[in-house]
């Protein structure tokens, strides 16, 4: 066995970077407000469009299945062929996914999209300590060509499409599901499919990385040329915008750095030999759907008219390598935990939007996602949703049916200029790669979430049921939880069968096979990984192999500043807020100060950041603790960093068995100090939480003035024990 090299000791405690960002976007907003009529990216809609609206608009007059492609990317559409209905979906293990699977497809779902539980995601095996508390928890579990197996048990996979959402390990998770189809006697070159592998939106947005990123954007490359060659028929890359849209990007934002990301794999994968022909025509992309109607269909529409002119700027000869292709999700973020129940009426707009801007696939949510996994039944109305479109509506009969529309093409246009605004910014800087590592795009989403959330808190953004016409007692009835110790104990002991029965020498052969690949660069690392699976080594292994060589990335926490407070600025709640920061700050000669942070492997920090930095606004000193810790690695935090209150913010159920573990921690520690807890959190797991000891419990939604009332009134107690 190799040793493994753990990597989770804490970083020194340092106060958290601040940026203030003077912005386009920031005056956008603006414009928008000084008309009452702001959205996220701050476009300004107006009651009545007119001819002389289409002016400026380029794109007018071509037709469907015709560049631009902007009135969608095949001639006929969905009067020949609908959309896939694809749902997104992992279960605990292998064999429960496998069963939820074959129900979805027996009962109107067209291809399959799997989820993987964040130690997958993060390349660590079931039996490794970090995993703890995730394992199958977020989706499932897969360690080994065996669990592969498992999970397409009875699917056929050359007839089957499958997408898989992986990134940071998706050279062991690829390798494993290459030798599952050939156990079923398929080839490469017969599988067809998507597999995420879209590495920079995950140093931008999603967290589930592994390695720096320029190793990292060579295992990009190296499965887009691998998929070329022997799986042409998998589309190797599926460019996410969707995660930025969760992150509180508006629709420019998205549009404009999800092609940004696209453009920056094509200058990759060209620069190492393939032609524009080769790696274009199997990227694909993805986007998310929210609420504001009109505004995701014209997204939709100027996506294909961008990449259009990306595309066209490698010179390709395949006209199809101009085509953007796009998978859809409903927003996650649009769902509320409050009226559940409106979260079916929401998903059904956002889907209808998805349609009308002409996606090649989607995925619905369920209306109980805000507060748990899918049950069975808001799973069946979630796929109903797409099924009643595609078979009731009479939608599908028309392709475009916004083509021409004053306000349609005048919308779309306007997004196309102002996402090409944000891409020459992101130019300036020497494109994606550059700008992320400056930090500059997570920065300008972070600034759109924070201006968004204040406006959730003064209540200029409705949300029905949160902030306006809100019904008490209204919670889901019925809420799945996944038995995590049962699903950790099934992996390990698959685990060591495994690794009793395997032929060590060659695990180990082909593991040293691809450290030494990883310190050259000419050889594909994509080979190297499918002979390692099926020799039987595990996807930890084989990410560990890479890792002793390239390291484990980790993020810089840069908070923005002053976004939230410039929102709130005027509020008399706000002010006497900071009044009472001010008075604390007077009576114990320093601000009230939090350490905020997520244990186990959830990477989701949309919420803590938001949080972060709209306390720190408000005069708070904010600990923000690095991703990925352990409760030790916070009870020492806790020790070092004198803080008054902890905060830990939770989204993919690993708290169910860290949390309280840190409190066990703390308590051995004999560290007294209140602790909250923030995010996705059944209502049958208050009490017990309660009783571990945990001071307050807030769903998503909650308003921060809550949040920081509460917070400086436990900051003020623990003061005075
Ligand atoms: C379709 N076809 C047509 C046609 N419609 N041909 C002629 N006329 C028409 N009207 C043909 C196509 O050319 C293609 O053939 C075939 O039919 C299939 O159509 P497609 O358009 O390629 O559709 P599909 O196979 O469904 O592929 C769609 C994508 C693909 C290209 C978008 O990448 C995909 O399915 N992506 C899904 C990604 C996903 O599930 N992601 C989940 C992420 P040829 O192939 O011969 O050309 C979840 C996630 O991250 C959640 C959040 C998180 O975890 O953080």
């Amino acid at each position: 066995m190799m040793t493994r090299k753990t990597n989770h000791s804490i970083r020194s405690v340092r106060p958290i970077r601040r940026f203030s960002l003077r912005s386009a976007a920031a005056n956008e907003t603006q414009i928008g407000e000084a008309t009452g009529h702001s959205r996220s990216d701050g476009i300004l809609i107006k009651p009545v469009y007119t001819r002389n609206d289409l002016k400026h608009v380029d794109h007018l007059g071509s037709l469907p299945g015709e560049e631009p492609y902007v009135r969608g990317p095949y001639a006929t559409m969905y009067s020949e062929r609908p959309w896939t209905i694809r749902q997104y979906a992992g279960l605990a293990t292998a064999v429960d996914s496998n069963a939820f699977y074959r129900k979805l497809l027996a009962t109107g779902a067209q291809g399959i999209s799997v989820a993987f539980d964040l130690p997958t995601q993060r390349g660590y095996d079931s039996d490794h300590a970090l995993a703890l508390g995730d394992v199958g928890k977020a989706g499932v579990a897969i360690d080994c060509v065996e669990d592969m197996v498992a999970l397409f048990h009875g699917i056929p996979l050359d007839e089957v499409s499958v997408s898989m959402t992986i990134n940071g390990a998706v050279l062991p998770v690829l390798a494993a599901f290459v030798v599952a189809a050939e156990r079923q006697g398929v080839s490469p070159a017969q599988l067809k499919g998507t597999i995420q592998n879209d590495i920079l939106k995950e140093f931008l947005i999603r967290n589930t990385y592994i390695y720096p990123p320029s190793p990292s954007m060579r295992i990009v490359r190296d499965v887009m040329q691998y998929c070329h060659i022997e799986a042409p028929s998998v589309n190797s890359i599926s460019v996410s915008g969707y995660h930025m849209h969760e992150a509180g990007a508006g629709a420019a934002l998205e549009l404009a750095y999800t092609l940004a990301n696209g453009r920056e794999y094509l200058r990759n994968a060209i620069a190492a030999g393939l032609d524009v022909d080769q790696c274009a025509l199997r990227m694909s992309f993805f986007f998310g759907i929210g609420i504001d109607f009109y505004t995701e269909i014209a997204k939709l529409r100027a996506s294909r008219i961008i990449w259009n002119r990306i595309v066209n700027e490698f010179g390709p000869k395949n006209p199809k390598s101009k085509i953007l292709r796009m998978h859809c999700q409903t927003s996650g973020w649009s769902l509320t935990q409050q009226d559940p129940m409106n979260n079916i009426v929401r998903t059904s707009i956002e889907a209808m939007a998805g349609v009308f801007g002409g996606t090649q696939s989607m995925h619905t949510n369920s209306f109980d996602e805000a507060t748990c996994l899918p049950s069975d039944t808001a799973a069946r109305i979630a796929r109903n949703t797409q099924l009643i479109l595609q078979e009731e509506t009479g939608i599908t009969q028309v392709v475009d049916p916004w083509g021409g529309s004053y306000f349609m093409e005048s919308l779309t246009q306007q997004l196309v200029d102002r996402a090409n605004g944000l891409m020459d910014e992101v130019e300036s800087f020497g494109g994606m790669a550059k700008a992320i590592e400056l930090g500059l795009p997570k920065l300008r989403i972070e600034e759109a979430a924070a201006a968004e959330q204040a406006r959730v808190d003064r209540g200029e953004r409705v949300i029905v049921g949160v902030n306006k016409h809100t019904t008490p007692d209204s919670t889901v009835a019925e809420t799945v939880v996944v038995d995590g110790e049962s699903v950790e104990q099934q992996q390990q002991a698959r685990l060591r069968e495994l690794r009793s029965r395997r032929d060590q020498q060659a695990v180990e052969h082909s593991l040293a096979a691809i450290t030494d690949a990883a310190r050259s660069s000419d050889v594909n690392l994509v080979p190297l990984a499918i002979q390692a699976m099926r020799n039987g080594a595990t996807v930890g292994e084989v990410s560990m192999a890479l890792e002793m060589v390239w390291g484990r990335h980790q993020d810089e926490s840069i908070l923005v500043s002053g976004v939230y407070q410039s929102k709130r600025r005027e509020d008399d709640q706000w002010r006497a807020l900071s009044q009472r920061v001010v008075s604390f700050t007077d009576s114990y000669e320093r601000p009230p100060r939090i350490l905020i942070c997520k244990l186990g492997q959830d990477g989701h920090d949309r919420g803590q950041r938001v949080v972060a930095s709209a306390l720190a606004d408000l005069g708070f000193e904010v600990v923000l603790a690095p991703l990925f810790t352990t409760p030790d690695d916070v009870a020492r935090l806790v020790d070092q960093s004198g803080v008054d209150v902890v905060g830990i913010s939770t989204l993919a159920a690993g708290h169910q068995t860290l949390l309280p573990q840190l409190m066990h921690q703390l308590s051995k520690a004999g560290i007294k100090i209140p602790v909250v807890v923030g995010g996705v959190i059944p209502d049958a797991e208050r009490e017990s939480l309660e009783q571990l000891g945990v001071g307050q419990i807030y769903g998503p939604a909650t308003p921060i003035d809550v949040i920081a009332s509460d917070l400086i009134t436990l900051a003020e107690q623990h003061r005075t024990q």
